[in-house]
């Protein structure tokens, strides 16, 4: 092929070539680098065809083939109109959260690229079912507050399971929505992980994040620990960046048996983080559990105590989180998360497009268009389906969450994890252990990365058949998982009244007597990490160089980065596979164009299966850009 692009070239034909015709003509080498990228996409296509999708095995199968999803009609000719980002560039970030107070509008933020379908279906939506509506969000919908897109569990998941990179989704939604502003979920000193990271780590990830494209970065703690938050929130200050500082509830607060969380606590919480800097305070209802009289409370307490704009986060695992949010609406706050109709409800948040339609004619009419609105959620209703093995099997809203308080976005994940142990069957079981292990920990806020410290415990407990009488047994030899071990420790901070000194002491072997830790930053102990060092680490670990966000995302995900890493030098960048291609594969004489590069799209059809049997293997015919090229598959056993 590199021959014949030689005696292809013009040049060459006319003659006017030199020896230095190839070292001048690169187009010559590019054509083999995407020839080779071709050769390897097939490779890949072949094998999730003949084999399945890794992650879809063991799961059911949805019907082939899918309707294509319904882009609505974008006129790309059409000028972007300004949006909150052109507001936040022109005020800055305390003028922007004057003018949020200011604002009669209730401002709405849309988290379908986000916490929806990492609610309903464990984070897998990938970048290929984004960007064909990112256009659409940017000319259509310019009156959100924002789109929150990025951070939580979206960026571990996008190399561990999607082989994408955060860094390029980020990067490309970037470029198609200019106008809005994009909001990301960081959890403190966790970052986008499970972990405590050294504190440069993480203003190392902020400062790559918000040069990104971030605008809005909703910080929380897992404990509620201002003090674990500080590092991060001073970061994204740092950065210009809007920081909204946010409270997780728990608990109910009308609950008198369950004191711990009532008003003074949420309220002494936000003065802390108005003391440290930030321009928005966010209610992050997790689970899913704020009832309407408890937001109505809490959003004019806040807003009386700190005179900051409120923004309110929910789920609707309840199936009635839309009365709390138009409670908190009609208490007076700023800002409420909702997802487009076909990504709402359930685990996910409240259906935005409804509470729009609730408050039209009202004072507070967010002025959103219904018509786009609904045009986006019938493109995400066909881009849905594509997921639907990752779905858990809930149908109807549940009283229930009351009681386990898991948060939405854990739900699927832990639902998941329970598959893999052979528990799903036992999920009623899981959900009963989950609220017992809250109350063995002592009643804590259950969000990343605590919530998945709950999680893990609750299934051990089930797969070892463990009551929490016997978990608090002290003559009961447990074998507490790690996350349990290192949660003790207080390598994720601490709540205010400590973890329960006796199961601490059984978790951690303490002698009877023996005291505890104390309450510590868990930053002050990690001493700072060589960031070159490490990027030289990450570069030999992953065979490549990496720039300063591909670091970021090997300093948060060492191994995942790296097996990332792999995928990428052995298949190359499968993320321009469309959903369909990349989780089911081709059915014969399934015809995808595939964009390798703007501009340079791959025709790819199946042609044939054929088997070797002596080999082992399977012969996949395709043709490529109207040439047959056949790849070996080996059969996976
Ligand atoms: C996350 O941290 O991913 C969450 O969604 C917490 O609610
Ligand atoms: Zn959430």
């Amino acid at each position: 092929q590199f021959l014949e692009n030689v005696i292809n070239h013009p040049d060459f034909a006319a003659g006017t070539v030199t020896t230095r015709f190839i070292d001048t003509t690169p187009a010559l080498l590019e054509f083999t680098k995407r020839r080779d990228r071709a050769s390897r996409l097939l490779g890949f296509i072949g094998d999730v065809t003949v084999n399945g999708h890794p992650e879809m095995k063991g799961r059911k199968l949805p019907e082939l083939p899918f309707i294509k999803p319904l882009l609505p009609k974008v006129d790309l000719a059409k000028p972007i109109p300004t949006g909150s980002r052109d507001r936040l560039r022109a005020l800055g970030a305390k003028g922007f959260a004057q003018w949020m107070l200011e604002s009669k509008p209730v401002l709405m933020t849309d988290t379908t690229l986000r916490d929806a379908h990492q609610s309903l279906f464990a984070t897998r939506m990938r970048t290929a079912d984004m960007l064909p509506i990112a256009p659409f969000y940017a000319r259509e919908l310019p009156q959100l507050l924002s789109l929150e897109c990025w951070g939580g569990a979206t960026f571990d998941v996008a190399m561990r399971f999607l082989k994408e990179d955060p860094w390029q989704r980020l990067a490309q939604l970037r470029e198609q929505v200019p106008n809005i502003l994009f909001q990301m979920l960081l959890r403190g000193a966790n970052g986008v992980g499970y972990t405590s990271y050294a504190d440069n780590v993480v203003r190392f990830f902020v400062k790559q994040a918000a040069a990104s494209g971030i605008d809005l970065f909703r910080v929380f703690d897992a404990l509620n620990w201002v003090e674990n938050m500080r590092v991060s929130i001073d970061a994204v200050l740092e950065s210009g960046a809007l920081c909204e500082g946010a409270i997780c509830y728990s608990g109910d607060l009308f609950d008198p048996s369950r004191p711990k969380y009532n008003l003074a606590y949420y309220t002494g919480i936000a003065r802390e983080l108005q003391k440290a800097g930030v321009h928005i305070l966010a209610i992050k209802d997790m689970a899913g559990v704020c009832r309407p009289r408890a937001i109505t409370a809490l959003v004019r307490a806040l807003k009386e105590e700190t005179g900051l704009p409120v923004h309110f986060h929910t789920h609707d695992t309840s199936g009635i989180a839309s009365a709390s949010v138009l409670a908190a609406v009609e208490a007076g706050c700023d800002a409420v998360d909702g997802a487009l109709d076909a990504m709402s409800g359930l685990t996910s948040q409240p259906n935005l497009s409804s509470m729009a339609a609730a408050l039209m004619h009202s004072e507070r009419d967010p002025g959103l268009s219904q018509h786009a609105l609904h045009a986006a959620s019938t493109y995400f209703e066909g881009v849905r389906r594509f997921y639907a093995p990752f779905e858990s099997d809930i149908r109807a809203g549940t009283a229930d969450v009351y009681r386990h308080e898991m948060p939405g976005g854990q739900y699927t994940n832990l639902r998941e994890q329970a598959r893999s142990l052979g528990l799903e069957h036992r999920w009623t079981e899981v959900s009963q252990a989950y609220a017992d292990v809250n109350r063995l920990f002592g009643d804590i806020v259950k969000v990343t990365p605590t919530s998945k410290v709950v999680g893990d415990m609750a299934l051990m407990m089930v797969a070892n058949d463990l009551t929490p009488a016997d978990v608090e047994n002290p003559s009961h030899e447990i074998s507490f998982p790690e996350s349990v071990v290192s949660l003790f420790k207080g390598e994720l901070g601490f709540p205010p009244d400590g973890f329960p000194a006796a199961l601490s002491r059984k978790v951690l072997k303490l002698a009877d007597g023996v005291a505890p830790p104390a309450a510590y930053r868990p930053g002050d102990a990690l001493p700072p990490v060589d960031l070159e060092a490490a990027r030289a680490q990450a570069e030999a670990d992953a065979g490549m160089p990496l720039d300063d966000c591909q670091l970021a995302s090997a300093l948060m995900y060492p191994k995942v980065a790296r097996d990332f890493h792999q995928h990428l030098n052995t298949h190359s960048d499968t993320s321009v596979l469309p959903t369909p291609t990349f989780f089911y594969g081709l059915r014969l004489q399934d015809e995808v164009a595939l964009e390798i590069d703007p501009g340079k799209t791959l025709l790819v059809s199946l042609q044939g299966i054929h088997d070797d049997e002596a080999a082992g293997a399977v012969k996949v015919q395709f043709e490529l850009n109207g040439q047959s090229r056949t790849v070996q598959v080996a059969k996976a056993g």
